[in-house]
């Protein structure tokens, strides 16, 4: 008599395990979210790509215009994209960047020309006795505290000759593409701080956010920050200076 029981399933009859059903739903999940994320949001993040690829350029150029003139650019301030100031006296340290004299893209992923604060040290004549005054600095834990984890210290970066930022999506002190003004940011942020000053900041973005407060004190959170933002090293300068016979 032939017994009732069925023969093992061979390895093609098998079909899937729940485990492995499982794993297929949850990468079919995954890739139809990454579809279906919001238009707007992709475009934001090919933005901020497309910026941050900008930055490293114009940096990258910098590096080649101080090694033909022996000094970094003045910003310009009457928005032709010229520097402005003569001999590398400046007319002002911070304005917006000089795409013409450099000869890089002129704005942004968002639209806007960059930002650029250079130290006179540098946009004169430089020495291996120039020193940068461009504070850079960012927000985040105390390492002094272990035990308790900031989110508000400002910790320095460094101490930069110059630095080149971005407003932002936001575009709050920045100079349009296509010309007209945008508000400026709000007083006493750290956005306001990389709109005028020798103090600059880099941190991860934060959307708008009420009762915010960009200082040290912990418990409140810290306000719209969109900037993106890349600075020089002095030894670099000098390193590329001295390579080429020009220090
Ligand atoms: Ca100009
Ligand atoms: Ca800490
Ligand atoms: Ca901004």
């Amino acid at each position: 008599m032939i017994p009732a029981v069925a023969p093992a399933p061979t390895f093609a009859q098998r079909g899937f395990t729940l485990i492995e059903l499982a794993i297929v739903l949850f990468i079919v999940a995954l890739l139809l979210g990454g579809m279906l994320l919001p238009l707007s949001a992709q475009q934001d993040i090919r933005a901020r790509q497309e910026t941050d690829k900008l930055l490293a350029e114009t940096r990258d150029a910098l590096l080649g215009y101080v090694v033909v003139n022996g000094r970094l650019p003045c910003p310009d301030t009457d928005a032709d994209g010229a520097e402005n100031g003569s001999s590398g006296a400046c007319t002002a340290q911070e304005g917006d960047f000089p795409y013409q004299t450099v000869g890089t893209t002129q704005a942004d992923g968002w639209g806007y020309r960059l930002r650029y604060r250079v130290s006179s040290a540098f946009s004169g004549t430089i020495a291996l006795t120039s020193a940068g005054d461009v504070s850079v600095i960012t927000r985040g834990d105390d390492p002094t505290t272990g035990g308790s984890t900031e989110a508000k210290k400002e910790n320095a970066l460094a101490t930069a000759p110059a630095v080149i930022l971005s407003v932002g999506k936001n575009g709050y002190g920045g100079t349009p593409r296509g010309g007209g003004t945008v508000s400026s940011p709000t007083a006493g942020t750290d956005e306001a701080l990389n709109n005028s000053g020798a103090k600059k900041v880099s941190r991860s973005p934060m959307p708008i956010t009420s009762g915010c407060a960009d200082n040290e004190v912990e418990g409140t959170p810290l306000c719209e920050f969109d900037d993106q933002l890349v600075w020089l090293s002095a030894n670099t300068i000098f390193n590329r200076l001295v390579a080429a016979g020009k220090l």
